[in-house]
């Protein structure tokens, strides 16, 4: 039978899950259906029978075990906030997409511990929620908090704001349960500090983009909350100032830098110009802009003291060329929103191509502006937009479309302009993918990257996990 021609499930298959997951659990009416098959960047549109919404492990390790063993594939998805399309299905109406935010439950909080047992749908925002509610902070921050859950974070090892202090997803994570491609559960969820009892199974599942198996729960490290804090926006002199001041603030007082982001002039002005409610909070406009975030759980830390001086000397030396430091937290709020912003900003101001990369935090000035100037060359008129997490070498080298562009003939360059951004990068010994993770969009790039030896290895453990090849295919191998 032509391909074509195939019936999306194999028979009886559908009436097997909706017996098993019942109404809430299975989804197949094409409006529900929707929400699922694009994503927030809209770069692919799948297609699928159905979503399959478990309503607990057991139930997911049950419909894992009927999809395996009639060999249909599985697209694990959170808050399907990816930016490279890794939750979505492929085209093809035969992976099943399997949404996990109806495990959404806490399951266990301790605050002498400090950690936190949370299943994987529960939305990161929720997770910060209840740590605050305990007395303490649960740290991974990123601009999609309101909606990106906690299996979705691990299984691509988010990064986002505070990395500079916490570390990303993965070093938050002390433990894990999965259910893995054929539906066993594996109980990894020990919240110990010190486990070292072989491979380290769950750090194979952070990062892997679903890959391996599903995420269905994790214990997660806590911290102090904080007590004192400041919050500065300063007018910087151009790359290596920005630089230079993160240097002064980490030299002064590492630990209480908890969030130090870069941005460029021109993604300020698209924020002030398309998000209501965002101002410049500097008299100077400028070519770049930093925002310092500082923490300390120590009510007298004096970080507003310790902010205004670093400021003081920066700005003598002319690193600094103004800067404001939020009065409240209603201010500092709105600070942050003009990067938090910068997302959304970019997409209003019309077709982007984003370039998530990273060097060493002392490259990060070269490569701004080898990138930007290879990029206008390559496009002439095309606007680069540089921000993100600067502090830990990490830079959303992003281009805008030149004015006057038609959008689609700015994205068919798409690859070109990737490929000139990865040049300088490769060049500084960075990597074309430093927080998002490959989903489908940069499967392309593997191979050149991350051939040889280490995809070897990423295919033999794949194959000993999940020998059918069900889990999230088209996704992360080439
Ligand atoms: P999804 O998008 O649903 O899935 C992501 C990947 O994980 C897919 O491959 C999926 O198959 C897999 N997956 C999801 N859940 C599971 C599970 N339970 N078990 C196994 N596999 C699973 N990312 C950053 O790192 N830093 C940022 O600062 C940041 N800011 C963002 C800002 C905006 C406005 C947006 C839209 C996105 C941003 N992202 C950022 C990207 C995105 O939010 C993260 O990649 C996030 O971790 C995805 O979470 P999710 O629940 O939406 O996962
Ligand atoms: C951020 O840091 C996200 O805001 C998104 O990682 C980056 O839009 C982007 O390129
Ligand atoms: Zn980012």
């Amino acid at each position: 039978m032509p391909d074509t021609l195939l019936p999306p499930l194999p028979a009886g298959l559908l009436d097997r899950l909706g017996t098993l997951l019942g109404p809430r659990g299975l989804l197949t009416a094409a409006s529900d259906l929707e929400p699922h098959l694009a994503d927030w960047r809209a770069l692919y549109r799948g297609a699928t029978p159905c979503v399959l919404r478990p309503g607990s492990t057991e139930e997911l390790a049950e419909a894992v075990k009927l999809c395996a063993a009639a060999g249909v594939a599985m697209v694990p998805q959170g808050g399907n906030t990816s930016m490279v399309g890794g939750a979505i299905p492929d085209e093809s109406g035969r992976q099943v997409v399997v949404s996990l935010t109806r495990l959404n439950r806490i399951r266990a909080l301790d605050p002498v511990d400090m950690t936190m047992t949370a299943e994987a749908g529960v939305v990161l925002k929720t997770a910060q929620v209840a740590a605050a509610e305990a007395g303490c902070l649960f740290p991974l921050s990123l601009g999609a908090e309101g909606t990106a859950t906690i299996g979705g974070v691990l299984s691509t090892n988010a990064g986002g704001n505070t990395t500079v202090r916490y570390g990303n997803a993965r070093e938050l994570m002390l433990g894990l349960e999965a259910v893995l491609p054929d539906g066993a559960i594996w109980n990894g969820l020990r919240r110990l500090r010190k486990d070292n009892t072989g491979y380290a199974l769950r750090h194979l599942f952070v990062g892997a983009e679903g890959t391996l198996g599903f995420i269905t729960a994790a214990s997660l490290r806590m911290f102090p909350r904080a007590r004192d804090t400041a919050l500065a926006f300063c007018a910087v002199a151009d790359e290596d100032a920005a630089l230079a001041l993160f240097r002064r603030f980490r030299d002064r007082d590492e630990s209480a830098v908890r969030a130090f982001e870069y941005m460029s002039g021109l993604g300020v002005d698209f924020a002030v110009k398309h998000i209501e409610g965002i101002t410049l909070p500097v008299a100077t406009r400028a070519d770049h802009y930093v925002l310092v975030d500082l923490a300390s759980p120590r009510p007298d830390a004096g970080l507003r003291d310790m902010a205004e001086a670093v400021l003081a000397e920066a700005m003598e030396e002319g690193v600094v060329l103004d800067a404001v430091l939020a009065e409240s937290e209603a201010q500092a709020q709105k600070i942050w929103r003009i990067r938090e912003e910068h997302p959304e900003a970019q997409k209003r101001e019309g077709a982007s191509v984003k370039n998530d990369v990273s060097v060493p935090v002392s490259k990060v000035p070269e490569m701004i502006r080898r990138c930007s100037a290879a990029l206008v060359a390559l496009i002439p008129g095309s606007r680069p937009v540089p921000f993100g997490h600067i502090g830990d070498g990490n830079i959303h080298m992003n281009l805008e479309q030149p004015l006057g562009m038609e959008g689609p003939t700015f994205l068919a360059r798409s690859h070109d302009i990737m490929d000139c951004v990865n040049e300088v990068v490769r060049d500084l010994d960075g990597s074309f993918s430093a927080e998002h993770g490959i989903g489908r969009l940069k499967t392309d790039m593997m191979e050149s990257w991350r051939g040889g030896a280490e995809l070897g290895a990423m295919r033999a453990i794949k194959a000993a996990l999940d020998p059918k090849g069900l889990m999230n295919p088209g996704k992360v191998f080439p």
